[in-house]
């Protein structure tokens, strides 16, 4: 998953910002209605019932069954879509590229300062600075709601999606049937994704072949997945609609997706180590006893809050390795994305955008 937000930092790098900023959504320039009987809203050019009258590929009949019995989907216009669903095999030739994970070398080789540098930029930073102060009342009031703060939400929306500047330009039935027909390997995970996509298209309304996102089907500012839409997203702006490219929604969506996995209020994230450990297995899911690792030879910067478990966060440096106190809020931040470089990267970010203001 650290591959995926490399890679679309990349694009994000090669993308020039062409100052649209904050642009309308296009579940907002394209809505339709919801609860069209037995299935989702299309425009006049999907519409064309005539495109799947024989049967499909047995995977998606079967899927097109799950549909009908278990949300009252419309057998034949699903029929319909899944037949103008366009299979994309460069998606299958990305998502084989992100399988392996990289064994973790022996010396230090800076791999946390690559990784940091391409989100904490200047540009970012002033990016992030805008963002803040445009949404700085929505920001405050996902606080007080979720008890997350600013720079959380606004370093994973700006991790994700520069703010919005990259969303993704796959369209999104296009990526999660390819994924879930043609890609056996994650053909479970995906195809539940693409249901729980048409459920939030229909219910919002919105033709499906409308909404672009990333390779994988991730959605709108904070790139949610739809079955993060269906748990985890908000209306946060009460408009009635709950619509990721609207960067209120996600902003509340953000908090509330954290909220859910547990994030304390008011909590510290990680705390900085003085001293090496380097004979300790590191990472966010290890946990140590904080007298083992002072018998290890670290000591916390400051406070630990009162936690007395924690795990061992390892950064490389370059020239050496820097130790963390990683705390359950710093845990938490990984539930969005499984890895320590995302997670500092995120925290880091949103701290360098607060500083910045
Ligand atoms: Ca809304």
């Amino acid at each position: 998953m650290q591959r995926i937000a490399i890679f679309i930092i990349t694009i994000l790098l090669l993308v020039a910002c062409n100052g649209d900023r904050f642009s309308t959504s296009p579940m907002k320039e394209h809505r339709g209605h919801a609860n069209v009987k037995g299935g989702v809203y299309l425009e006049k050019s999907h519409n064309q019932f005539k495109t799947a009258s024989t049967s499909l590929e047995i995977d998606k009949e079967k899927f097109i069954d799950r549909m009908v019995s278990k949300h009252g989907f419309n057998r034949q216009q699903l029929r319909n879509v899944l037949a103008q669903a366009n299979k994309l095999d460069w998606v299958i030739n990305l998502m084989d590229k992100q399988a392996p994970k990289a064994t973790s070398p022996t010396a230090p080789n800076g791999a946390w300062i690559r990784y940091k540098s391409k989100f904490i930029t200047p540009s970012n930073l002033s990016s992030g600075v805008e963002f803040w102060n445009q949404y700085q009342k929505e920001l405050q009031r996902a606080y007080n709601e979720y008890g997350v703060p600013p720079e959380i939400i606004v370093g994973i929306i700006g991790v994700e999606t520069g703010w919005g500047r990259v969303m993704g330009k796959t369209k999104i039935i296009d990526a999660l049937s390819t994924l879930a027909f043609y890609y056996p390997r994650r053909a479970q995970y995906f195809s539940d994704e693409l249901e729980d996509f048409l459920v939030m298209c229909r219910d919002e309304g919105v033709d499906p072949f409308d909404l672009s996102g990333s390779f994988a089907g991730a959605m709108g500012y904070g790139q949610f997945m739809p079955s993060a839409f269906r748990r985890h997203a908000v209306d946060f702006n009460h408009d009635g609609h709950i619509d990721l490219w609207d960067p209120v929604d996600a902003i509340g969506s953000v908090a509330s997706y954290f909220k859910s996995y547990g994030w304390q209020r008011g909590k510290k994230v990680a705390v900085m180590a003085d001293g090496q450990a380097l004979s300790l297995d590191t990472g966010f899911s290890t946990k140590y006893s904080i007298e083992t690792l002072a018998k290890a030879g670290l000591k916390p910067q400051s406070s630990l809050d009162g936690h007395t478990q924690v795990s061992l966060l390892r950064l490389d440096m370059g020239d050496n390795y820097q130790f963390w106190y990683g705390l359950p809020n710093f845990y938490v931040i990984t539930r969005y994305n499984h890895s320590t470089h995302y997670a500092m990267a995120v925290w880091q970010l949103g701290l360098a955008v607060k500083d910045a203001r």
